[in-house]
């Protein structure tokens, strides 16, 4: 299977979040990335590819012009606003209730902030999204890896794997959040019903609910967004994710939110995704884009369920079996040792080949995060 990657996101050297506050040690690091790209690497299996340009277009697409600046200016504009920080992070949100009563026509006016700090609560959703001097190219080099993948797909490969990072799922049309800044696979699946005039599916198995995808395709009937997620009641985004989310308009059911309790395992988790496959399996489409995230695996440090590593190719392997070409992307997941192992057990169940697990030997061998 051909693996899209570009060192891009080394320059997003994010060293520190912030919990309810509190600044800890990163979780979403170029580690991460590399730690795939090497154990992909070594299987033997994957061959690794540049991304080629796509430009701003398939971007401006998908989100508000008005977001793609803020990414693009708002390092440069922190400097020239003389903010020193190591990272540029908000601390005022926009909160709807801010605005109750004001008609929607009234707000569309409300002006932007200059304040570079002010621009990062406009255009985000929380304060755990560092933004650095690497974050723009990074993100610009994320949507090109997708919409590589996209295009191995199109020209003919049954699937392919882009090694996003920063990660997509949670940026909407005019909102970057939850470590995304552009989304990869929202950009991704339009490009797909641009260049096909077929429907798309979404699959998103990261553990978090990706609101992003569903917010921009809330009103779609085009494309289908499936989502396997920690239930909103105890986890971020906190605000979306729940069932009752069937989409409205045009997109009136073609949103499906399965939320999973705390400890969800391997048998709970292979349920819900067979339910998720087979309303996949129901709706016309060619192409799944998968939103893959491996926050879901047992020893997380941000996620509670308990998936294995032998899974995620069962995983793989079920979201082939539906005979429909996958363009896989990238997501969450934080337990660093075990990303490779994960990532190549996912790929090679999706490409038919077998488990094969890694010897143990190979895990936690690096500086751990436990
Ligand atoms: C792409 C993706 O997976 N984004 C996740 C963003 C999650 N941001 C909030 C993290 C909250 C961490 N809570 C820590 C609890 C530690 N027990
Ligand atoms: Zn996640």
């Amino acid at each position: 299977m051909r693996v899209v990657y570009s060192p891009a996101h080394l320059a997003h050297d994010t060293v520190t979040e912030t919990v309810m506050g509190a600044v800890i040690p990163a979780n979403e690091v170029p580690e991460r990335a590399e730690r795939i790209r090497t154990t992909l690497e070594a299987d033997g299996g994957f061959t690794v590819v540049d991304p080629t340009e796509h430009g701003r277009d398939p971007i401006l697409a998908v989100h508000d012009p008005g977001l793609v600046r803020f990414v693009e200016e708002a390092w440069n504009e922190a400097r020239a606003q003389s903010i020193g920080r190591p990272n540029l992070i908000a601390d005022t949100y926009p909160t709807f209730r801010m605005f109750e009563g004001m008609s929607p026509e009234f707000l569309a006016r409300r002006p932007e902030t200059r304040h570079a700090a002010g621009r990062a609560g406009w255009w985000g959703l929380d304060t755990a999204n560092p933004l650095l001097a690497g974050t723009a190219a990074a993100a610009r080099a994320a949507v090109d890896v997708a919409l590589t993948t996209v295009d191995l797909v199109l020209d003919g490969e049954r699937a392919a794997y882009g090694l996003c990072r920063p990660p997509g799922h949670h940026a909407a049309r005019s909102m970057a959040g939850g470590y995304c800044f552009f989304n990869n696979a929202a950009i991704a699946a339009e490009a797909i019903v641009r260049a096909t005039g077929a429907r798309v599916a979404i699959l998103d198995v990261d553990y978090h609910h990706g609101n992003g995808s569903q917010q921009i395709f809330w009103r779609r009937g085009d494309v289908l967004y499936v989502s396997l997620h920690a239930d909103p009641i105890r986890q971020y985004p906190f605000f979306l994710g729940w069932p009752d989310e069937t989409g409205e308009g045009d997109g009136s059911g073609a949103n499906l939110n399965i939320p999973l309790p705390a400890g969800t395992d391997d048998e709970t988790y292979l349920a819900a995704l067979d339910r998720g496959l087979s309303v996949i399996a129901e709706t016309p489409g060619d192409v799944i884009v998968v939103s893959l995230g491996f926050d879901t695996y047992g020893h997380d440090p941000i996620g509670d369920f308990a998936l294995t590593t032998a899974v995620y190719h069962e995983c793989g392997r079920r979201a082939a079996a539906l005979g429909r070409r996958l363009v896989i992307l990238q997501e969450g997941g934080y337990h660093r040792p075990s990303l490779g192992a994960n990532a190549r057990a996912w790929l090679r169940g999706a490409e038919g080949r077998s488990y094969d697990p890694l010897p143990a030997a190979g895990f936690g061998e690096f500086g751990s995060n436990r």
